[in-house]
């Protein structure tokens, strides 16, 4: 077996993705077309009658129950995602509201969210990072209600930024004055998330 040979070349392709995906998977990444579990703990089933979605400042915050959520004005969108494990999904398929809508809604006061989650996952976001078509709370994906171990019934939907950032089950986003850390940003995660920038730790 020379250099030249076909598997010599496709060994060393692999470590590279494929010319026509320049410019669309942020560095360290590699594309798949799986579409991988990752949660912190168990995958909690919220019954859909106990489910509602809150959106404000603490203690003054706009709720919505699940038939009113979903009587919301929706949004169809195809989206990459990026996750800090180091897999890269094109074209994502999803239907939910956006955050423009839900903070015009509730009245809208940032600087920072933090969602909160069934579960007790935490993660947070810049509200300008919610905002601006950026963000959405998603419960289909692929054209079927999201599945639990996706985050179903919703969860947040922030695809330029990690994915860690896109918190499954989430029930709130509260609105605060501080960028406090989240659950994984509390265990060293980057504060902010962009895949483009290659902030995945603390000090990226
Ligand atoms: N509530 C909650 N949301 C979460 C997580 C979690 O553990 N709990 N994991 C995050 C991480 S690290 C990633 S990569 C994505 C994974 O989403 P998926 O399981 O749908 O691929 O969810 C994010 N949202
Ligand atoms: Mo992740």
């Amino acid at each position: 077996m020379t250099a030249m040979s076909p598997i010599a070349r496709g060994f060393h392709r692999r470590r590279q993705e494929p010319a026509e995906n320049a410019g669309r998977v942020p560095p360290g990444q590699y594309v798949t077309k799986d579409f991988p579990v990752l949660s912190a703990g168990p995958t909690p089933h919220t019954a859909l009658d106990r489910w509602s979605f809150s959106i404000g400042r603490s203690g003054r915050q706009k709720t919505w129950n699940w038939a009113e959520f979903r009587a919301l004005p929706s949004q169809d969108v195809t989206v990459d995602i990026h996750c800090v494990t180091k897999w890269t999904k094109f074209d994502t398929a999803w239907q939910g509201v956006s955050v423009d809508t839900l903070l015009d809604l509730a009245g809208h006061d940032g600087p920072f969210a933090m969602a909160h989650c069934d579960g007790g996952y935490t993660t947070n976001l810049p509200v300008a990072d919610l905002t601006g078509g950026k963000a959405w709370v998603a419960y289909a994906y692929d054209g079927q209600p999201l599945a639990p171990e996706h985050g179903g019934p919703a969860r947040l939907l922030v695809p330029h930024l990690y994915f860690w950032k896109s918190a499954k089950w989430v029930r709130s986003l509260e609105l605060r004055d501080t960028n406090d850390p989240g659950f994984w940003e509390n265990y060293g995660y980057h504060i902010y998330g962009d895949p483009w920038r290659e902030q995945r730790y603390a000090g990226d």
